[in-house]
């Protein structure tokens, strides 16, 4: 399905006509052309076949004859040419999180930065202070966009490499018949992912290498030789390819599941014991004494196993030495999801679907929580409409058995602190969700000061992506993180862990803080449509890198628990 394809292209073709300062009514329609393209539940390609395209509201002749020679050309003419009128480096700009289209339009036309190197002299030379509408607030923005851009790089949201990843190694495993894992950052579940390293177990190396560069996602070898290979698939996505053979498929695996930090200590634990641990094996002398599985590994180390998601050198080491390793929650406690957006608002899942999904993923109960009325892009509920919201919940429990949906809201923390709910409303719903949506340039003081507000409202349960980052794109907001913590300990109030790829918001460290502070984490995917409730895993992972247990996370809770801590009927 192109949709996505298309839509990015409106959303760039928009992007150089406001660099260049064309009027605002051109770049507002294709803003909304790829809004709706992006959107749309069905394949362009169909609709178009069926000449059902012209008939969606906002889709006119010409969006529709660009879509058509897109798909027939694969390029849009348009937008070739457009691209060719703005230097080249100005679209890498784009990328950068607080820099728009309007501002880098004028860095170039007054300034003449033509690339980020540019606007780093720029930034250097002071000269941008200069510019109308620029203060030293927004130059520090800009600053911290180019280092929050430059750090990233070329790194992707675990979330968007591992669908990718698992059919990878699935079908590379049903081609050749070799056992194929998952190694590297992808194993340790960390969030963001430079590239996919894949181990195949086997004699062979050549048939499974042969397998491998001939998948169907592979659109460039970019190695190949005797035992590894390395391709490149969608974009700039790297997957490297080690075959081994069975006498070192654990000492591999353990090797290339990283982190270096991590091997590194291992390999010092080994010579303490006066043994060599490498990618091959674990070796006395010249003689192998363990290699074929991770865990014989790490027996003759006299460890006990370490999850890949605690092999970041956190001190999970010492624990281990000490057997004092922590007993990690697991995917399969998860009773039920506390964040989960319904066509009420801007999902796009009906609660009856969203009951059916969830059940269906063997939760106990799921909350939905929709945006409120002060968020208007987002349709937010009013009071009122959220009072017909829970009636339609009351229906969808009467007629699905077998799941529980839970009453809920994300209310909005206003600017001022405020909710955007009355309290005697939040009483009434059973998983009051509160979240910052707005206001994210304010003073340290003053957004901690909202948070803790929300924190101490008896009828929040659950403080929203408690940061605010998004990945790669926004910097979390400037807040008093501990002090939030240390409340939300004191009220009984929980901070979330939004599994949300691009969120993943409290992070692993700032969860295993919490916990460590006496916080209850709740996992909420953000899901905005049924098929994203598997991100329900990215945050237990994570939860697992925070090193937190069973008993840290709200959603191991059976619905009798739950109900008796959030203190709802
Ligand atoms: P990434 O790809 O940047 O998200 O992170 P990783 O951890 O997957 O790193 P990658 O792909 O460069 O290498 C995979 C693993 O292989 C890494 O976690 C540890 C191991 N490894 C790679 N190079 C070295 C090395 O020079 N020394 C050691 N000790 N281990 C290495
Ligand atoms: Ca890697
Ligand atoms: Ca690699
Ligand atoms: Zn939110």
């Amino acid at each position: 399905m192109k949709n996505r394809e298309i839509a990015a292209i409106f959303d760039s073709l928009a992007d150089i006509l406001e660099i260049k300062g064309e009027d605002g009514f051109r770049v507002n329609a294709y803003r909304r052309s790829a809004r709706i393209v992006g959107d749309l539940p069905t394949d362009v390609a169909d609709m178009l076949a069926e000449g059902t395209l012209t008939k969606v509201p906002g889709i006119g002749k010409g969006t529709a004859g660009s879509i058509e020679e897109y798909l027939t050309r694969g390029k849009i003419t348009r937008y070739e040419e457009e691209r060719k009128t703005i230097p080249k480096g100005l679209v890498e700009l784009l990328s950068i999180p607080g820099l728009g289209p309007k501002t880098i339009g004028l860095l170039w036309k007054e300034l003449g930065v033509k690339s980020l190197a540019g606007l780093k002299r720029a930034l250097r030379g002071g000269k941008i202070l200069d510019l109308p509408r620029m203060g030293a607030k927004k130059v520090e923005n800009i600053e911290a966009g180019v280092r929050a851009y430059e750090s990233r790089s070329g790194r992707l949201t675990l979330g968007a490499i591992l669908p990718t990843a698992e059919s990878t190694i699935e079908e590379l495993a049903a081609a050749t018949g070799v056992d194929v894992v998952l190694a590297g950052s992808v194993r340790r579940y960390r969030e963001t992912i430079g590239d996919i390293d894949v181990l195949a177990t086997s004699t062979k190396a050549a048939p499974v290498i042969e397998a491998f560069t001939a998948l169907e996602c592979v659109e460039e070898i970019l190695a190949s030789g005797s035992t590894k290979a390395s391709v490149r698939v969608s974009g700039a996505l790297q997957i490297d390819l080690r075959i081994v053979p069975p006498a070192s498929a654990g000492a591999a695996l353990m090797y290339f599941t990283g982190s270096k930090a991590h091997n590194v200590r291992l390999r010092g634990i080994a010579l303490d014991k006066g043994l060599k641990l490498n990618e091959y094996g674990l070796f006395q002398g010249e003689r192998r004494v363990a290699g074929r599985s991770e865990e014989a590994v790490f027996k003759r180390l006299g460890l006990p196993f370490i999850a890949p998601e605690l092999r970041e050198d956190r001190g999970e080491v010492e624990a281990a030495l000490e057997d004092d390793l922590p007993d990690l929650v697991e995917e399969k406690h998860i009773r039920g999801d506390f964040h989960v957006h319904s066509n009420w608002s801007d999902g796009r899942s009906t609660i009856e679907e969203v009951a059916r999904a969830a059940k269906a993923r063997g939760y106990a109960y799921v909350s939905i929580n929709d945006h409120t009325r002060s968020l208007g892009i987002a349709h937010g509920l009013s009071v009122a409409r959220l009072e017909q919201q829970m009636e339609e919940i009351d229906a969808v429990n009467t007629k699905i058995k077998g799941i529980t949906v839970l009453k809920g809201t994300e209310v909005d923390i206003l600017s001022d602190g405020r909710l955007d709910l009355p309290d005697d409303m939040l009483e009434r719903l059973d998983v009051v969700v509160a979240s910052i949506h707005s206001g994210f340039g304010q003073p340290r003081e003053k957004i901690t000061g909202r948070m803790i507000a929300a924190v101490e409202n008896p009828h929040v349960d659950i403080i929203g992506h408690p940061t605010g980052r998004l990945l790669g794109t926004r910097p979390a907001y400037d807040v008093d993180l501990e002090r939030v913590m240390r409340a939300a300990a004191e009220s009984g109030t929980a901070l979330e862990i939004n599994a949300y790829h691009e969120r993943l918001d409290l992070n692993d460290m700032n969860a295993r803080l919490a916990t460590d502070l006496g916080v209850t984490i709740a996992i909420g995917t953000d899901a905005h449509i049924v098929d994203q409730l598997w991100m329900m895993g990215l945050g237990v992972h994570t939860a697992r890198r925070g090193w937190l247990r069973r008993k840290d996370i709200l959603n191991t809770f059976t619905l009798k628990a739950l109900r008796k801590r959030l203190g709802s009927v």
